[in-house]
């Protein structure tokens, strides 16, 4: 049933595709270029994308060029479509395809440098979002600033930004370029999942280009808005077997297709400097202030999924949504959030605390979606401060006790260490922190004990408060041991109760 052999999906056959699926309902070629996208991976290409096609049919021309900064190159994908490709958005049984047709050109950092710092040194270019991936900020979670060891940053920094390798890198050395074009003021807009990611970018690129000299910083500072913004839709990396079943439903081979949830929510916080695209006609938020928005999306749908993930891994689940069918593990997911986590929420209409956790974990569910277990456990030392770490900040604060939250987070140091063969080697840790976790478990020679304390004292994690306290260390120690020791469900059976 795939479309092996088929022909790909393009301009030239897009008026093949199948009745049932929606094409875009407007010219292309009336397209004009504002918007520059860093990052075109597969959440951007059903949330971002999706969107800006609903504003293109509600009648505003506006296309977007989609660059990629690290592999996979996006050419090899969208190039020979022509930009187009489809995202099915599923629940349950019932699925719903389009073709979006809104992004005008593809480009790859390493195959065309030029022509990646051309595209933000256009005057008609005042928008330039991204989905770079937590880590792709190369700032330190605890402190929101820029990591000066972080290796790309170094290599960037020596290399005078010739061929920069970061984000931070590349977005400085294009808007030095923008800056000699001439081209006037920009939006940069952060869409991943960081607490106060405008905050972040803003920091990581003035940090930058100070450290590249000459007054780059100071133009960047009257030029720049660094909005950010709450970005929500459950998309992972598309299987072999949706995209045959896409491919089957299409008529048309189609290496860009996304699957994701019918679900859909994006808030930017009103603080642009240049002209911007009409989101709103789209159903975007645009809000004074997104830092509620993203408390609330953060501190309780991710810190499910990453909870739900964690003890999901351990206790042998491919994906969360087998996670969060198993009683004791949804029990436990969702007693920790409403007990340790709700309590100190800010209200948001529309995102009211039980209500909002009980739809999240009913997303969760969502069984036509293979969200594995592993891809949501991947850099996890990047998600769990704005997840679980400040929600444990807040309980501390109140004087309460949070032995759900303390669990949550033992139970990443258990995944960390059920990836060391000195605790069993169960899988490879994907996160930027696997180094440092190997070199932990070489040290302490399958002392589990003191592996726990030992990556609880990671301050650019943890932070000064929270990797120095001894308490808490000792306790978070006792809960990896019980995780690994027993089965999970069962180390957590007693919370809910
Ligand atoms: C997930 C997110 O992989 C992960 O970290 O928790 O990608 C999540 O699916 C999105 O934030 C949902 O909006």
């Amino acid at each position: 049933m795939t479309a092996a052999g088929a022909a790909r999906l393009s301009a030239r056959n897009l008026s093949q595709v199948q009745d049932s699926i929606r094409v875009p309902q407007f010219a292309r070629e009336d397209l004009t270029t504002r918007i520059v996208h860093i990052g075109v991976g597969a959440f951007h290409r059903c949330h971002q994308a999706d969107f800006l096609q609903d504003v293109v049919e509600a009648g505003h021309p506006v296309g977007m060029a989609g660059i990629n900064l690290a592999p996979p190159g996006i050419v090899p994908v969208l190039g020979p479509q022509d930009g187009l490709y489809s995202r099915t958005l599923a629940d349950g049984d019932a699925c719903e395809t389009r073709v979006i047709g809104v992004i005008t050109e593809v480009a790859d950092h390493a195959a065309a440098p030029a022509r990646c710092l051309a595209l933000l040194a256009d005057p008609a270019v005042t928008t330039v979002t991204m989905t770079v991936t937590e880590k792709g900020y190369c700032h330190i979670p605890a402190t929101g600033e820029l990591d000066p060891g972080h290796a790309g940053i170094r290599h960037d920094l020596d290399t005078r930004l010739a061929a920069p390798a970061t984000l931070p890198g590349f977005l400085v050395a294009a808007l030095a370029a923008r800056r000699a074009a001439g081209a006037g003021a920009i939006n940069l807009i952060s869409c991943d999942n960081i607490a106060g990611n405008g905050v972040v970018l803003r920091n990581v690129v003035l940090a930058m280009a100070g450290a590249a000299g000459g007054d780059l910083a100071r133009w960047i500072e009257d030029h720049a808005a660094f909005p950010s913004t709450m970005v929500d839709r459950i998309v992972p990396a598309t299987r072999a077997a949706d995209r045959a079943r896409i491919e089957a439903a299409l008529g048309l081979a189609d290496a860009g297709a996304v699957m994701g949830e019918k679900f859909r929510q994006w808030v930017i916080e009103d603080s642009f400097r240049a002209p911007r695209p009409p989101w709103e006609a789209a159903g975007v938020e645009i809000v004074a202030d997104v830092t509620p928005h993203e408390h609330v999306k953060m501190r309780v749908l991710n810190a499910a999924q990453t909870t739900l993930s964690l003890l999901g891994a351990l206790a042998g689940h491919e994906y969360s949504a087998d996670a969060v069918r198993d009683p004791a593990l949804a029990g436990f997911t969702g007693a920790m959030i409403a007990r340790e986590t709700l309590p100190h929420l800010p209200q948001v209409p529309g995102m009211e605390g039980a209500a909002y956790l009980a739809r999240s974990l009913e997303r969760i569910r969502n069984a036509a979606l293979g969200h594995r277990c592993q891809q949501i456990a991947t850099d996890t030392s990047q998600k769990i401060r704005q997840r679980l770490l400040d929600p444990l900040r807040l309980t501390r604060a109140a004087g309460e006790a949070a032995p759900g939250l303390e669990t949550a987070i033992a139970a990443w140091i258990a995944w960390l260490a059920a990836g060391q063969p000195a605790f069993g080697g169960r899988w490879e840790v994907a996160d930027p922190v696997a180094g440092a976790a190997a070199a932990l478990a070489r040290d302490t020679r399958g002392d589990l004990g003191a592996f726990a304390r030992g990556t609880l004292a990671l301050e650019p994690i943890f932070g000064a408060d929270l990797a120095q306290d001894a308490a808490l260390a000792d306790r978070v120690a006792g809960r990896v041991s019980a995780l690994m020791d027993g089965a999970p469900p069962m180390a957590v059976a007693g919370y809910a109760a």
